[in-house]
């Protein structure tokens, strides 16, 4: 393919704007004619991830109860752990490889970094950490999480009921407010990318 690998690891709370962002960017990758590929909630959770519905095992049990992953956080360290090693596959393949997870947990995040920088093959780890306020956020609220996390009616929910472990030194820092558009915010994140070669 010629082109270098590269996982774009984006990380903030939910409503951040990271889906929008990550996508923003794709798009504007392949109008460069770059490859790409995005790992989101869509096709993860609800994909790869998605527990087998109606499937019942020799004892009668259904398999979601073993293979759906859930928001505690052994339940988030797993989901980080199969998404990192899809997106270091992917990335050895040559395509850059974008990513829209909460992933709260720091050592979690750089677990993921160490697999793709230890592997020659991989190539670069950029973290991306869309920072906006949770107030702007909650605001938000497109999908009335927080209202329900608010009620308890969600419990882990990050930011509200369960923490998020801000980066302590990304690639890239999107000082996220009501004014910065997801254009500009994924044009930041392609002038980080060219600055780097990539
Ligand atoms: C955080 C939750 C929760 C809890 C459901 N905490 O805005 P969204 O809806 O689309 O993004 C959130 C998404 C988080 O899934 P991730 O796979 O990104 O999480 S992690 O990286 O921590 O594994 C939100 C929704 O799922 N959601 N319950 N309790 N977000």
């Amino acid at each position: 393919l010629g082109q270098r690998g590269v996982v774009v690891w984006f990380t903030g709370l939910s409503g951040c704007g990271k889906s929008t962002v990550a996508n923003e960017l794709e798009h504007q990758l392949n109008q460069l004619g770059r490859a790409t590929i995005l790992l989101d909630g869509d096709n993860i959770r609800h994909g790869l991830c998605a527990p087998p519905s109606g499937l019942r095992d020799e004892h009668g049990e259904e398999f979601a109860d073993r293979f759906g992953l859930g928001f505690g956080a052994i339940d988030r360290e797993e989901n980080i752990r199969r998404i990192g090693s899809v997106a270091a596959l992917m990335a050895s393949a040559g395509l850059i490889t974008l990513t829209a997870f909460v992933s709260p947990y720091r050592k979690d995040r750089d677990r993921v970094r160490k697999i793709v920088e230890s592997s020659g093959a991989v190539g670069d780890f950029l973290e991306v950490f869309v920072d906006t306020p949770l107030e702007i956020c909650e605001a938000r609220d497109p999908k009335g999480l927080y209202k329900k996390a608010r009620a308890g009616e969600i419990k882990n929910f990050t930011g509200i009921s369960d923490p998020y472990e801000a980066p302590k030194q990304p690639e890239i820092h999107l000082a996220g407010n009501a004014e910065a558009t997801p254009r500009q915010q994924a044009a930041e994140v392609l002038a980080e990318l060219t600055r780097r070669g990539i």
